[in-house]
C-alpha cells in the first residue's frame, strides 16, 4: 500500500548526507526547545532525529507586522516553527495572485506561537498553498531547510500525517472539513491497541480522550455488561460527551475483538473538532446497530 511505502527506508537514506549544523546560544536552544515542545510534528523523533533538526533549525527574527513569511504560488524552500508572535494565512482562491494586499486573498485562519506552516509545498513539491503574513511586530520564527525536513521529517512525522490522512477520509464525522484540517487532526493522533475484552473506557472514570475505532469492533455498556448501549465499528468515534460536557464517562466502551484506535487528547479535541462540534453534539449514536437505539443510553439531558 501506499503508506506502507512511504514508510520504507528511501534507497538515499545511507548515503553520506548529513544535516547542516547551526551553533545556537543556551539561551536560543531553550527557546527553541520551548517551541516545539507542544508541536505534534516533532513529538514521533528519535533523540538523535530531535538533534539533527535542533541543529539544522534557523533563527529568523521578522520585526514588524505585515511582513510577507510566504507567499501563494512560489517554490518551497523552508518549513517554519512560530516561537514567538503570530502569522495570518490568506487564500487567494481566484487564481490571479497578485501583488499587494488584495492579491492575497481572504484570511482563512491564524497560526500562533507553537505552532507551524510551510510544509504542504515541501512534502507534495506543490507550490505553496497560502500567503503567511506576520499579524504583529516582533515575532519570532525557526526556518528548517527543505532538504532536511524531507530526510527527516518526512520519514516520520509526515508519513504518520499521510497514513491517517487516508483513514480519516473515510469517517464521516470528519468529511465537513477540508483536507488541511483533517491533516491537522491526522497530526495530533496517537494509535492504542487493545485486545478483546479490554477496557477501553470505564464508565465514571474522567476524561482526557477522545477516541476513532480504526480496525476492529467495540461496544458501549451502562451499568453492567448486560446492558450493552451501543456498538461501535470502524470509523466510529466514542468518549466525546465527557470533553464536550467535562463530565465522568457516561458509559463502559469495551473491545469485542482485537482494536485499534487512534485518540486525540483534550486539548486538541477542543482546537481541531470545533468546526464539528454541533455534530458530535448531535450525534450521540453513531454506529448504533437498529434497535438498540430506543434505549436512548447515552443521553445525559
Ligand atoms: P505551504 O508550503 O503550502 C503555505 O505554504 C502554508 O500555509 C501551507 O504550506 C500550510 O502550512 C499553511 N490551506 C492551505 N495551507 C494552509 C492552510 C489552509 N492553513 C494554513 N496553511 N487552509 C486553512 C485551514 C484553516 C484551508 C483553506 C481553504
Amino acid at each position: 500500500s501506499v503508506s506502507a511505502e512511504s514508510l520504507k527506508p528511501s534507497a538515499d537514506t545511507y548515503d553520506n548526507w548529513s544535516p547542516p549544523f547551526h551553533e545556537k546560544t543556551p539561551d536560543q536552544i531553550s527557546r527553541l526547545k520551548h517551541a516545539i515542545e507542544g508541536n505534534f510534528l516533532f513529538s514521533h523523533l528519535d533523540d538523535e532525529q530531535s538533534n539533527q533538526i535542533l541543529g539544522a533549525l534557523v533563527e529568523k527574527p521578522i520585526p514588524a507586522k505585515d511582513i510577507k513569511v510566504i507567499s501563494q504560488g512560489d517554490a518551497g524552500d523552508y518549513f517554519y516553527v512560530v516561537e514567538k508572535g503570530s502569522f495570518d494565512v490568506h487564500v487567494n482562491s481566484t487564481g490571479t495572485i497578485g501583488p499587494g494586499p488584495e492579491g492575497m486573498g481572504s484570511k482563512v485562519g491564524t497560526i500562533e506561537a507553537g505552532g507551524s506552516f510551510g510544509e504542504l509545498a515541501l512534502m507534495y513539491n506543490a507550490p505553496r498553498a497560502a500567503t503567511i503574513v506576520s499579524a504583529e511586530g516582533n515575532c519570532t520564527l525557526w526556518a528548517l531547510d527543505r532538504v532536511t525536513f524531507r530526510r527527516i521529517l518526512m520519514e516520520s512525522t509526515f508519513a504518520r500525517r499521510r497514513m491517517y490522512e487516508s483513514f480519516l477520509e473515510e469517517v464521516p464525522l470528519l468529511s465537513s472539513l477540508t483536507p488541511y484540517e483533517r491533516s491537522k487532526i491526522a497530526d495530533a493522533l496517537e494509535t492504542q491497541k487493545f485486545a478483546p475484552g479490554a477496557v477501553i473506557i470505564k464508565e465514571g472514570d474522567p476524561g482526557y480522550s477522545f477516541y476513532l475505532l480504526e480496525d476492529g469492533t467495540a461496544d458501549a455498556y451502562k451499568g453492567d455488561t448486560s446492558n450493552k448501549v451501543l456498538q461501535y465499528k470502524k470509523g466510529d468515534f466514542f468518549g466525546e460527551l465527557a470533553l464536550l460536557n467535562d463530565a465522568p464517562r457516561a458509559a463502559s466502551v469495551v473491545a469485542t475483538t482485537d482494536v485499534k484506535v487512534a485518540t486525540l487528547g483534550k486539548n486538541a479535541f477542543q482546537r481541531l473538532l470545533g468546526p464539528v462540534e454541533g455534530i458530535l453534539r448531535r450525534t450521540k449514536y453513531q454506529g448504533v446497530k437498529a434497535g438498540v437505539e430506543e434505549m436512548d443510553p447515552l443521553s445525559r439531558d
